[in-house]
């Protein structure tokens, strides 16, 4: 056995469960070794859009995968994708093959390009060190949330390898095939001074992100006890669907209603979230007397962007359900001997915390986007984005997974459209990269078949992501690949326009963008109006035998009223 098919048999030992390559000679081996052991093989046409599909598919999967790529540019092509998933802290290993020979022209310092995104490099140096390497490369990964590079120096893959029978087994009993949350346990001091805290808040709020995904029942159960309206960061979007109580998201895609209460709360308690600059408006929805509580695994989070009271380090749901407990014990105790006095509200009839009778009805009066009125812009030959998108929610099936790509469009999606759940959502935003939107539909179909896979892209990201879109046809994926089409990288425009720069160099001419994916072998439908959308309605009914691309040619008057927000952070 090589050390390249020792390499796939340890990792598939591991349990990653789908590959997602571009194959050259430098992976060749190593990708079929896995294939052999089962492991599900995704071909990218570009190692960018292989990186972006393995992130989203762990994140909306939560199960292992890998991807691999050539050496040298096969890796450099895959370096936004993974810039991407090592911000998200998404667990991956990417498998290259490796030119160490500084004349070969595959020749790069591998270990500087991983290092310089955030990604962790890491190399089998030696036949015998090859199972145990691998071993180290998933730990850390999976174990510890991290995008790992591991480097495979293209002579010693070719070398012979001892058994890896005894490391494989090792790999089944530390990764049964589910995510490690570890449970961490927060400190009892921590969690003390948490439950005094939310016992003594009158307006508290919850903001959920990326860590609190898995957390819906116990972050609700707290929230409930103590009266806390509930929010989410982008990446969660969806968590607390369908509750009276929920603000969906917050930050630059929050609602009126939600921006109002948020800024109001006198406890913010964020959990698995780093209330950075986008969910917190620039710091603006932090009132200026607000208590700032963090509750993350990661101890290195706490106060990254906001100053914070109390740092609880665990795992969310351990944490929230610890709380819960407690706050239930007490609440069975005499008031007088209750860590904060009488549970917050209770002099207040019908109120608890946060959730008073009149807020439960401002809240289902005003808590959707499209709860708010716009006048309609559409004419001269575009369709107003926003009617384009609530036409497209409207006929779009609930279940649904939403990938969105990056620029002015993006909040129309985000916000006028609706997601079953949290696995309805997939946002790889980290980076702020567009051209990433196609990709993370692809990863996220495949993690989640039952439900309609749905791109939303603008004109720039769809022609730089559209390798892939060949990847979908012959997936065989379902999807809706919806195009805002301003023909211009609408973001730059809104952000030099209004100060009377040139915009020659970012608008573009028509480009047919329906013919570009029928050529694919798609069917596609152009919206310059709303009853264009008729075509989208056609396609639903079935047989839905390949994809549709919705082309919507959408007016750029104005820029979208989050963007002015982003443009802060720049
Ligand atoms: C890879 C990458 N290149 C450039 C940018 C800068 N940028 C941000 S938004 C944007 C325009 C994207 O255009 P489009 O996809 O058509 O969306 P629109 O803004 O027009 O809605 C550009 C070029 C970026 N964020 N990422
Ligand atoms: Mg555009």
């Amino acid at each position: 056995m090589t050390v390249a098919r020792a390499v796939g048999r340890v990792l598939a030992a591991c349990g990653a469960d789908t590959v997602f390559c571009v194959v050259g000679s430098g992976n060749f081996h190593v990708t079929n070794a896995l294939v052999e052991q089962g492991v599900r093989f995704v071909a990218a046409r570009h190692e960018g859009g292989a990186a972006t599909m393995a992130d989203a598919y762990v994140r909306v999967s939560g199960r292992p995968a890998v991807v691999s790529v050539h050496q040298g540019p096969g890796l450099t092509n895959a370096v936004t994708g993974l810039a991407e998933a090592a911000k998200s802290r998404t667990p991956l290993v990417v498998l290259a093959g490796e030119a160490t020979d500084p004349r070969s022209n595959f020749h790069i310092d591998q270990d500087a390009l991983a290092a310089a995104v955030g990604a962790v490099p890491m190399r089998v140096a030696s036949p015998r060190a090859a199972a145990a390497t691998a071993l180290e490369a998933f730990r850390l990964a999976w174990s510890e949330r991290s995008t790992v590079l591991l480097n495979l120096p293209l002579d010693v893959q070719a070398a012979p390898a001892p058994p890896t029978g005894e490391v494989e087994e090792e790999a089944r009993r530390l990764f049964p095939g589910v995510a490690d949350r570890s449970g961490a346990v927060p400190s009892g001091a921590e969690l003390r001074e948490l439950v005094r805290l939310l016992l003594a808040a009158r307006r508290p709020v919850f903001v959920a992100g990326r860590g609190a995904r898995h957390a819906r029942r116990e972050l609700e159960e707290l929230a409930g006890l103590t009266g806390a309206l509930t929010a989410t960061s982008a990446v969660a979007k969806g968590l607390f669907r369908g509750s009276p109580w929920d603000l969906d998201v917050s930050g630059g895609f929050a609602t009126p209603l939600a921006a109002e209460l948020i800024a109001g709360a006198d406890l913010i308690v964020c959990w698995g979230c780093a209330l950075n600059m986008w969910t917190t408006r620039h710091g603006s929805l932090v009132g200026p007397g607000a208590t700032v509580v963090q509750v993350d695994l990661d101890r290195a989070a706490a106060g990254a962007h906001v100053p914070v009271r109390l740092a609880v380090t665990g795992d969310v749901a351990t944490v929230a359900r610890a709380a819960a407990e407690e706050v239930a014990a007490l609440a069975r105790r005499p008031a007088q001997e209750a860590a904060g006095g009488e549970p917050a509200g209770e002099a207040r009839p019908g109120v608890r915390g946060y959730r008073s009778p009149e807020l439960a009805r401002r809240i289902a009066a005003e808590g959707r986007w499209r709860d708010v009125p716009y006048e309609d812009e559409s004419g001269e030959g575009g369709i107003d984005p926003r009617t384009f998108t609530i036409g497209l929610d409207d006929l779009l099936p609930a279940e649904r997974i939403i990938s969105i790509d990056s620029g002015n469009f993006m909040g129309y999606p985000s916000m006028l459209m609706d997601v079953p759940d949290e696995g309805g959502f997939c946002f790889t935003q980290a980076f702020q990269s567009v051209g990433l939107g196609l990709a993370t539909a692809i990863g996220a179909a495949l993690a989640r078949p039952d439900r309609l896979p749905v791109a939303a892209l603008g004109d720039g990201g769809a022609l730089m992501g559209a390798a892939e879109l060949e990847t979908v046809v012959r997936l065989g994926l379902p999807m809706v690949v919806v195009v805002y089409d301003d023909e211009a990288y609408g973001a730059e425009v809104h952000h030099f326009g209004p100060h009377g720069h040139p915009l020659d160099t970012v608008t573009f001419p028509p480009a047919d963008l329906a013919a570009v994916a029928r050529g694919h072998g798609f069917a596609a439908v152009t919206v310059t109006r709303p009853s264009d959308l008729d075509g989208v309605a056609r396609w639903l009914e079935g047989p839905r035998d390949r994809p549709l691309l919705v082309h919507g040619k959408v007016t750029g008057r104005r820029g979208a009223w989050w963007l002015e927000e982003a443009f802060k952070g720049h």
